[in-house]
């Protein structure tokens, strides 16, 4: 089948952590005992995302205010599922479908979230990047961009990469999680959604899981589905508690 195919080929990528520092690090604090979060908190967290509102939209970083407020980029190739994710964890329908405006799809769009219409936090939604054969041009240029807001942006808080578990992870992924390492050791957030959970099996669920965990050594994977509403509470929880550390 494709779909075991496609998770074996994934498997057999040579690099078996991908963020794991090449020098000894501390071990890894032990995360949070995952009971899941109480419902008042799930409620402050979907309540919290469901301010997000379109803030400003900028071809490249220099053009990118300096905010300061903590900051999560959605990151992920082109069909990945990224905006439908955007949208179902502000529980808004047109949000990110925003950056689909011609001329914008290269662009990093950024959306405040605050109660009381106050924000307290930036989502910045990222350029997908190609899934096909992309010109080399595109690629490069990506690249830059995407390599500038990721390595300079001193906001930046945590990243969410969307990964298409039926896909794994392609080259620009992974060009993206070297660019991400060193920044992931000093401490900024990592979380990796597999999206579109609903197409796969609970078996392969599983195994994508498994697989995408020893990838992403450090930083937290979990299934989500738009579509059936699996994973949505816990994301919007886990951003919320990025974002306000001090929260009860
Ligand atoms: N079955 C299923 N399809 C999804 C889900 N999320 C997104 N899709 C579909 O995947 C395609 C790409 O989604 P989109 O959000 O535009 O991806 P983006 O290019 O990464 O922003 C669209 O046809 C979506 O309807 C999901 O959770 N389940
Ligand atoms: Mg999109």
């Amino acid at each position: 089948m494709a779909q075991n195919r496609a998770i074996l080929q994934w498997q057999s990528v040579p690099k078996a952590s991908l963020m794991t520092s090449p020098t000894p690090s501390p071990a890894p604090a032990t995360p949070p005992t995952t009971t899941a979060a109480a419902p008042d908190r799930i409620r402050a967290a979907m309540g919290w995302l469901h301010t997000a509102h379109f803030l400003t939209s900028a071809p490249q970083l220099e053009h990118l205010p300096a905010l300061d407020l903590p900051e999560i980029a959605f990151v992920g190739r082109s069909n990945a599922g990224k905006s439908t994710a955007i949208n179902t964890l502000t529980q808004q329908t047109r949000l990110a479908f925003a950056s689909k405006t011609p001329g914008r799809t290269q662009h990093i769009n950024l959306f405040g979230v605050g109660k009381q219409k106050i924000d307290d936090a930036v989502l910045a939604d990222l350029p997908g990047y190609g899934y096909a054969a992309v010109p080399k041009e595109a690629k490069l240029r990506w690249q830059r961009v995407m390599g500038n807001y990721l390595i300079t942006r001193e906001s930046l808080r945590g990243v969410v990469l969307m990964c298409d578990p039926r896909h794994g992870l392609t080259e620009l992924d992974e060009i993206l999680l070297d660019v991400i390492r060193p920044r992931v050791t000093e401490g900024l957030k990592f979380l990796v959604l597999l999206t579109k959970a609903d197409k796969l099996t609970r078996a392969d669920a599983n195994k994508a899981l498994s697989i995408m965990r020893l990838q992403a050594g450090g930083g937290e994977v979990k299934l989500f589905s738009a579509l059936k509403k699996q994973g949505v509470e816990e994301a919007a929880e886990l951003l919320h508690r990025w974002t306000h550390p001090d929260a009860p």
